[in-house]
């Protein structure tokens, strides 16, 4: 088997969903061409699947059936002798009527010829009508093994019951649920299982396929965490140091704040979409409780936080901008302060304040002004609903998120892990606290690492992929 590759051509009626299937198998966004309408592929082009760098498998779309009918009423119209099978197919190929009135379907049946084994792809909202049970009649002249893949399955109306009545009927009894836009891992494992069922030399190869893609799945949650991790620390620890008497200064870094906060949730969710590839797929991205990559609602409203069940933080009782809290300095920072170096001293007090060496007696007169734990918890939520939909590719939920159970209810309102709260004391934890952000002016700060790390297994936890857990109602808004 060494160095073979097994070749599965994807097949099906037009508009079914083939290259999105091909898309979501090869983990590429780019491959061909995807609309809503019919006749989008008018080639065979094929991809390979590579398993640590070998190609394992090679995967060809072809252009959508649409007149197998036609082609039975040709060969009805041409008998040929008595069983005479993959024959009739080949004559029929033979003929003008191949490359011209049938060229689609010429190009189909050869490639499925030229193929290991068949997908075939049904769109599950269609009635079992008789030009389908043409279009498997006419594959099956192939002779090649066929595995009905039943797409769609996911949206209202799907005839999943119908479909594998009528597919068992004509002897196709494997047949394999996978919708090609609600990606699950899940599915997806039962498709190789099943292709493995019918080409028993396969079975081993495409077993270690299952378990690279697992591995991979494994190790983008584990990045991807670590990006929010990364975001939750710069922010719980971004403090600002502002004059207590000077109100119109502290309205100014407020606003300094906020922005930068904004922009650093922004960097998470590009980076995010970036990780899970799905830059510049319209379906995928479409799916995502996104608009151009942001979040619907501003971070520091009261309806964003409403959104997820949460309350405004005692911050806005006392004078700061919704989501910020402005506190007397606390002796964390006090410490955490003594603890930086000149350059970062100046970047967190703004050269504004001409601090130099006598910073420690001018502290007293200054208050902190920081994001609140309501916005982090927000940021924690809204993060982790974005890797949730990124990792089913995208359900589309469209309904508001329910935030009780599925893990999230710890993040609404079991108290902050530990780690954010000691990264209230570590200023230098914080790019934000830096040069305004910059990766560049970030230093290598004892035990942020190792925060990083802690914090990222806590957002690891991620619950199941329950059907559950897009259906709920959303939590009542306002708060404050
Ligand atoms: N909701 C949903 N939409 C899907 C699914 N699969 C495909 N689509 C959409 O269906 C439309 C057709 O998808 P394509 O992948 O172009 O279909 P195709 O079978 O390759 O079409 P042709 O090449 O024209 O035969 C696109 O708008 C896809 O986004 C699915 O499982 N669920
Ligand atoms: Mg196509």
């Amino acid at each position: 088997m060494a160095g073979e590759i097994l070749r599965v051509a994807v097949v099906g009626h037009t508009n079914t969903g083939k290259t999105s299937l091909l898309r979501t198998l090869l983990r590429d966004t780019r491959f061909g061409e995807v609309r809503d309408a019919p006749a989008t592929t008018r080639h065979v082009e094929g991809a390979q699947l590579l398993v640590d760098g070998q190609p394992l498998l090679a995967l060809y779309d072809t252009p959508g059936l649409e007149d197998a009918p036609g082609i039975l009423d040709w060969l009805e119209a041409h008998p040929g002798e008595r069983h005479e099978g993959a024959r009739a197919l080949h004559r029929f190929l033979d003929t003008p009527e191949a490359t011209g009135r049938f060229d689609q379907e010429a190009k189909v049946l050869r490639q499925l010829q030229a193929s290991d084994v068949g997908l075939y792809v049904i769109d599950a909202r269609e009635p079992v009508l008789p030009k389908y049970r043409d279009e498997l009649t006419v594959l099956a002249l192939c002779a090649r093994p066929l595995l009905p893949v039943l797409n769609f399955t996911a949206s209202p109306g799907a005839r999943v019951d119908d479909w594998r009545a009528a597919l068992a009927e004509l002897g196709l009894h494997a047949v394999i649920d996978f919708d090609s836009v609600v990606f699950d891992a899940a599915g997806e494992r039962r498709l190789f299982e099943k292709l493995s069922s019918v080409l028993d030399a396969w079975r081993v190869p495409l077993a270690r396929l299952l378990a690279v893609r697992e591995r991979d799945a494994q190790w983008r949650r584990e990045a991807a965490t670590r990006l929010v991790a990364d975001l939750l620390l710069d922010v719980a620890a971004a403090v600002v140091l502002v004059d207590a008497d000077d109100d119109a200064a502290r309205r100014r870094d407020e606003g300094v704040l906020r922005e930068a906060v904004r922009a650093r949730e922004q960097r998470c969710n590009e980076q995010l979409i970036e990780l899970f590839a799905f830059g510049g797929v319209e379906y995928a991205v479409e799916a995502l409780p996104l608009e151009d990559g942001r979040w619907h609602t501003d971070l520091f409203t009261p309806e964003a936080l409403g959104e997820y069940g949460l309350k405004a933080g005692r911050g806005a009782g006392v004078g700061a901008a919704a989501g910020l809290a402005v506190d007397a300095l606390s002796a964390g920072l006090t410490l955490g302060v003594g603890t930086l170096t000149g350059a970062m001293l100046g970047a967190l007090f703004g050269d504004r304040h001409g601090l130099g060496r006598r910073w420690f007696n001018r502290l007293r007169g200054y208050r902190e002004l920081r994001v609140d734990d309501a916005t982090l918890r927000l940021l924690a939520l809204r993060q982790r609903r974005l890797l949730r939909a990124l990792e089913r590719r995208g359900h589309g939920a469209v309904t508001p998120l329910d935030a009780s159970g599925n893990g999230d209810e710890r993040w609404r309102s079991a108290s902050l892990p530990r780690t954010l709260l000691r990264a209230r004391a570590r200023p230098e934890w914080s790019a934000l606290n830096l040069a305004g952000g910059s990766d560049a002016w970030r230093v290598p700060a004892p035990g942020r690492e190792e925060a990083c790390t802690e914090l990222a297994a806590r957002l690891g936890e991620l619950p199941g992929d329950g059907p559950g857990e897009v259906a709920g109602a959303s939590a009542p808004s306002g708060g404050a």
